[in-house]
């Protein structure tokens, strides 16, 4: 009686479980969770993965590529291929030509990183290799295989090679010693430093594996607002035992260095780069570093931006600063990273300009192993930004790509935004330096100087929360960027099928509608937020919800009302030759074509050009009516989000689903704030009436104005 109860109760469990989907999930797994593929795909599978063929004594990255394919083809399979060393049938091999000549040919374009996957018949023997010219090239491989399974490749016609076209793969963590993260919306640092370096959490390794399935080969451990303790001997310590972890994965540590660290550490007298004591304390520090850290990658710099202590102090220059660090790891074959996220209040000149101009004469006088990072746009990661005018006018300097993959401006973790959208829009951006065309990505890629450094970073979205990101669909940032670092032309809409399909199902059912999710929630957040090329429109300091009014802050370019210039007569930034002229530093074609409003992209418009509120636009409405036009799609996009989502129910887990439509539910309600907040004040400075059919914001302008939220998340 007893068992036929138990049996009975099992099975109510599992219909739960069938109509709910699938059994509950908790994201932690991201799409690395080889889950049992359906009886048709494993039988045809399986007579493909029986064994895992390695010969000689496997290093601990190829271990990690081996018990990756046994971790994955076991949960997809229901059986683990044994590791052998003899070639059976239905193999999979991992063949470098150090260990397996015969099988692994033709590699020469694949470098150092790159793989191919082929199927094969040797001697009656079917086999799945995985070639590669290194170790981790053969792990890169391994994960490329589990996610053409998992997003439902067969195994018999397997024939494909990769190398990554950029050398840097990054992420940068904003993360503090004390365990904060700065714009962090998922928990505390997953860097427990505390408790390193003796205490190494079993997560960083998941970490590590879940970067390694994306190529991403570098880590910057600690905020770019460093402190100078990050260079000291016990959390040097910290750092090499995080390292110690991470390298079997391919992936080197970095850390941020501030510049004044030396000074502050009261073993120097100054911090000028051009004083020999400096210098001494850098190489000795650099040697310092590399005894613990062989393999450390670098250092990454903020300075004389935002406060941050620099070589300008000095009167020195960027490339003084950067170059003085470089000759301190150049020995160890280490970087500097340098940022050109500069800018200065005490400038009256527009934001949108500092950085160029501060950049772009020290073209050619860095050295070789330092790269200039470059944010994405000229302002700071908003919703939407024009290309950076840096990227192309600086042909003799690596310049590195930063995006932001927490979503600082985008709504927080809260908010669906697939940023694999805006990374591609950037990076596909003729940026027109060269005659026939000069995309964003051909610019990091920089296929003329052959052995130039060249990379991305991503400012991570990563924290202490079981679903890592603080969202499921945040997750997908972390993945878009991470493969989009790999191959900067993929494409955004098919890596946002490839992670729907391994997050959630390959089933079609599911991953057509989620990536149409996907790939309409940025534009949607574009919507409500800052349409037509309005910016930084944000809340102070927390950056959360709207507050176009601010207007008090101590810089001026601070406030929102810098950037969007509203008054009686019109809204928008003009960056032409009649204002800050800041569009002179993209190309002449640019330059010619964006002078004009008609001729400007719609979705720049009010980012290059100051407009009288009547201006007519190319739909027919004025240019008021056509803003609160995109605030209302924006509301009716964030609802079309979360009613297409409740139709998934059935094929979605439980609790993800749920945990999707709550924070579903809160964009829209966010949507609608911002909304009706941003038409009541542009309301209140145009004088316009609404729009025929327009509804009214639901509260007073005071009463958005009263709103405050100083204990906001991410603040650092
Ligand atoms: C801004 C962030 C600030 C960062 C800064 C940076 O608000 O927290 O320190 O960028 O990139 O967007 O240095």
């Amino acid at each position: 009686m007893r068992i036929i109860g138990r049996a009975l109760a099992a099975m109510v469990l599992l219909v739960t479980a069938a109509v709910a989907g699938a059994v509950e999930e908790d994201g932690y797994e991201l799409w690395m969770r080889y889950r049992p593929l359906d009886k048709a795909a494993q039988s045809a599978l399986q007579p493909r993965a029986t064994a895992l063929v390695y010969s000689g004594t496997a290093s601990p990255t190829a271990q990690a590529a081996i018990s990756e394919l046994q971790r994955g083809f076991g949960g997809m399979l229901g059986k683990v291929p044994a590791a052998d060393t003899q070639l059976r049938n239905g193999a999979i091999v991992l063949a470098t030509p150090a260990s397996m000549p015969e099988l692994a040919k033709g590699l020469e374009a694949l470098g150092s990183e790159g793989y191919q996957l082929r199927s094969t018949v040797v001697q009656g023997k079917k086999l799945t290799v995985i070639a590669a010219n290194s170790d981790k090239g053969l792990l890169y491989g391994a994960f490329a295989l589990l996610r053409a399974v998992g997003t439902g490749a067969k195994l018999d016609a397997l024939n494909t090679s990769s190398a990554p076209k950029l050398q840097l793969r990054l992420l940068n963590h904003w993360d503090n010693l004390d365990r904060t993260v700065e714009r962090g919306y998922a928990g505390e640092s997953i860097w427990d430093w505390w408790r390193l370096p003796d205490i190494r959490d079993r997560r960083y390794t998941d970490y590590a594996r879940a970067n390694a399935s994306l190529g991403i080969n570098g880590t910057v451990l600690n905020n770019v607002n460093s402190k100078p303790e990050i260079l000291t001997a016990p959390w040097i310590a910290k750092a090499a035992a995080v390292a110690d972890v991470l390298r079997p994965y391919g992936i080197k540590v970095y850390l941020s260095a501030r510049w004044s660290t030396p000074l502050e550490l009261k073993e120097t007298k100054t911090a000028d780069p051009l004083a020999p004591e400096v210098a001494e304390w850098w190489t000795r520090k650099a040697d310092e570093i590399y005894r613990a850290i062989p393999d450390f990658g670098g250092f990454l710099v903020k300075a004389n931006s935002e406060g941050q202590p620099g070589p300008q102090d000095y009167h020195r220059s960027h490339a003084d600063g950067a170059n003085m660090l470089a000759r301190a790891v150049a020995p160890y074959k280490g970087i500097v990273m340098w940022r050109a996220f500069v800018y200065a209040h005490e400038k009256p000149v527009d934001r949108a300009r500092q950085a160029y101009d501060e950049f772009k004469p020290l073209d050619g006088t860095f050295l070789p192993n330092v790269m200039v990072q470059v944010k994405n746009g000229a302002i700071d990661f908003q919703p939407r930004e024009p290309f950076h005018p840096l990227f192309g006018a600086m042909p003799k300097t690596p310049l590195m790509m930063e995006f932001q993959i927490t979503k600082e401006y985008l709504g927080f973790s809260t908010h669906m935004a697939y940023l694999g959208a805006m990374y591609e829009e950037t990076l596909r951006e003729d940026t027109q330096q060269k005659p026939g065309g000069f995309t964003v990505a051909q610019v990091l890629e920089d296929k003329d100087h052959g052995q130039r450094l060249t990379g991305m970073a991503g400012v991570a979205n990563i924290g202490s929360e079981r679903n890592w990101s603080g969202s499921h669909f945040d997750q997908a940032n972390w993945y878009a960027y991470g493969r989009l670092a790999w191959d900067p032309q993929a494409s955004a809409r098919e890596l946002a099928r490839e992670w729907a399909a391994q997050t959630f199902t390959p089933d079609p059912r599911v991953t057509g509608p989620v990536v149409d999710m996907m790939m309409l929630s940025r534009e949607a957040v574009v919507n409500y937020m800052t349409p037509i090329g309005l910016h930084h429109l944000m809340g102070t300091g927390h950056h959360h919800g709207p507050a176009p009014w601010v207007d008090s802050l101590g810089r001026p370019d601070w406030n929102p009302v810098y950037y969007h210039k509203a008054d009686r007569q019109g809204v928008g930034f003009d960056r032409t030759a009649t204002g800050s002229d800041a569009l002179a530093q993209y190309a002449a074609p640019i330059a010619r074509q964006y002078a004009d409003p008609r001729t400007t992209p719609a979705k720049y418009l009010l980012w290059f050009h100051h407009l009288p509120w009547d201006y007519a636009m190319p739909s027919g409405r004025t240019l008021w009516a056509e803003m609160i036009a995109h605030y209302d799609q924006g509301v009716g996009e964030a609802k079309d989000l979360r009613a297409r989502w409740e139709k998934l129910k059935p094929f979605i887990d439980a609790r993800r689903h749920e945990d999707t439509a709550n924070l579903l539910d809160v964009q829209v309600k966010e949507a609608q704030w911002w909304r009706d907040a941003c038409i009541a004040y542009f309301q209140s400075v145009s004088g316009k009436a609404l729009p025929q059919g327009v509804k009214a914001p639901a509260r007073t302008l005071d009463y958005y104005k009263s709103l405050h939220f100083p204990y906001a998340p991410g603040r650092g």
